[in-house]
């Protein structure tokens, strides 16, 4: 019933009246999902391979399931515990991460992340005897990363992965900005790490800068991280802005960072086991395949850099966070991919300033949030729906994968699959309607193309659902109640023996 509601989410609040979150580190977020019952402690042994991941995807076959923090693991000879579905379909984790209201609908969350995320707030440097991830520091031969419970995700994965939820730090020699990502780390040996970046993104840009000057490329990479870092590392940002600065104005607090030892690179001073390394020009090791967030294993096996590791730190039990990589609901680029980057698509429209756009979603059950992309907009002139479609389509935030761009008008709430399904079968005439852009960004990731060298090459369709903006005018009337009549059976509504209230209804046949 709430299609005959309208889509208006509600303006969020400036950030100026959005508070601090109320958490430092990683342990105080999992205290505060703990008090929610949004967590989910597993005391028995578990083996890191395969069966943890077992019981992660069983645990997230349905939306909202809790996290789970695996405390006791096979083979295990550090300590450490493993955290998986940290953030998922979870749309109120998501919120608690950021410091929203976790009842808000999905529409006013991605209005409430735009304001929240317009906030900078630069990081700052804490002492290196007082940050937490100091507790134990080891160095070069002491170092042996097999002592830890790393996952093995998938039957058909070739190895076992220490960064899946994690976050990694190069910087760019030229500028020396430094940059956040989120790359998959498949664990070779004690101290060597495979480090996978997919085309364009920019740990290999930085990477790529430091080999073409025949330096080695350093890299920081933290396998235990707070879910707000670990959302920002997911999401593209330009090469002049910092994702520590996002970070920080998203929780209203600078990130705490403090000095390696062996690189330049700063590392995150509250993180729970953090790596420093060096990618040598010309190191690579076959590495992958890995279950991907496709729901497929992706990519063949390849030579990919290798990290050599030349410091470790660690807080006490240190808590790795695994991502899962699998089908909706169970994968970890889930609900808060999805609202961060659809905020961040409708930042780039109204950079751009193209008028009428009211939102956007990208679904995260399409291949999590990067499948398909619903944009609503008020349509204003001709051409203004082809207009939306494109630029939707190549704005920073949205171009890489997404294969579907859907525009609906602006009575369509673009969260809602259902409207939108009915705006593609009642709107949208597909011999005039839908346009395709080709060799468009993607990935090597993505398993419709056979051939796999061809996969980087995209293409992307661009279907028009809303009303012809030719006949507008003319366009059939919907089906829609006249007010006095629903007035007057909403009155009625407990006498003819309904328990629950009548539904809200804002939109009614014209009189
Ligand atoms: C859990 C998770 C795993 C990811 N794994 C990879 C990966 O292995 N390689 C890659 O290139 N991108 C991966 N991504 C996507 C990147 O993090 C994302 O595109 C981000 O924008 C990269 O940062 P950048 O824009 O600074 O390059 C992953 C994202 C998530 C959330
Ligand atoms: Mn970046």
């Amino acid at each position: 019933m709430e299609e005959l509601l309208g889509f208006q989410p509600a303006p969020a609040a400036t950030w100026k009246d959005c508070p601090p979150v109320n958490w430092r580190d990683l342990r105080d977020w999992l205290d505060l999902i703990d008090r929610n019952g949004l967590l989910v402690r597993i005391k028995q042994p578990v083996d890191p391979d395969q069966e943890l991941a077992a019981i992660t995807f069983m645990a997230t076959r349905r939306e909202n399931a809790s996290a789970l923090l695996f405390e006791t693991l096979d083979g295990d000879r550090f300590g450490a515990r493993v955290l998986a579905n940290m953030l998922g379909s979870s749309k109120e984790r998501y919120a608690l991460a950021v410091g929203l209201d976790p009842d808000l609908s999905i529409a006013e969350m991605i209005a409430a992340t735009r304001n929240i995320m317009r906030r900078r707030i630069a990081p700052v440097r804490v002492p290196v005897a007082i940050a937490r991830v100091n507790e134990i520091i080891l160095r070069e031969d002491e170092i042996d990363l097999t002592a830890f419970p790393v996952p093995k995700f998938w039957p058909g994965d070739g190895g076992r992965y220490v960064g899946t939820g994690d976050i990694t730090l190069t910087s760019h020699p030229d500028t020396g900005r430094i940059n956040v990502g989120v790359y998959r780390q498949m664990l070779h040996g004690p101290r060597q790490i495979g480090l996978y970046c997919s085309p364009g993104k920019h740990g290999l840009l930085d990477r790529e800068a430091w080999w073409a000057r025949g330096e080695p490329c350093e890299v920081v990479a933290a396998y235990g991280i707070d879910p707000v870092l670990f959302m920002l590392g997911a999401q593209v940002f330009g090469t002049n802005e910092s994702e520590f600065d996002v970070a920080g104005g998203i929780m209203g607090n600078a990130v705490e960072l403090t000095d390696a030892e062996h690189v330049r690179l700063p590392i995150p001073a509250n993180a729970e086991l953090v790596i420093e390394g060096l990618l040598r020009p010309g190191n690579l090791e076959p590495e992958g395949p890995l279950g991907e967030f496709t729901g497929y294993y992706g990519r063949e096996r390849s030579p990919q850099p290798v990290i050599e590791v030349k410091a470790l730190h660690a807080r006490r039990s240190p808590i790795l966070t695994a991502a899962l990589m699998a089908k909706y609901p169970s994968c970890e680029i889930g609900v808060h991919y999805a609202i961060m980057r659809s905020a961040r698509i409708l930042d780039d429209l109204e950079r751009i300033g193209v008028p009428g756009v009211v939102g956007a979603y990208a679904h995260p059950a399409a291949a999590s949030g990067w499948g398909i992309v619903v944009v609503a907009m008020q349509q204003q002139y001709a051409g203004h729906a082809a207009q939306v479609l494109a630029l939707t389509a190549q704005c920073p935030a949205a171009a890489y994968y997404t294969k579907w761009i859907i525009a609906v008008d602006d009575d369509i709430d673009p969260t809602n699959f259902n409207k939108v399904m009915w705006a593609l079968s009642t709107r949208c005439h597909p011999a005039e309607d839908i346009d395709v852009l080709r060799n468009t960004w993607s990935t090597g990731l993505d398993p419709s193309q056979y051939i796999a060298e061809q996969r980087p090459y995209g293409s992307k369709a661009l279907i028009n659902a809303c009303k012809p903006h030719r006949y507008i005018k003319q366009f059939p009337p919907s089906t829609l109640l006249r007010r006095d009549v629903y007035e007057r059976v909403a009155a009625r509504w407990p006498e003819l023996g309904f328990a629950e209230p009548p539904p809200k209804l804002k939109v009614f046949h014209p009189e």
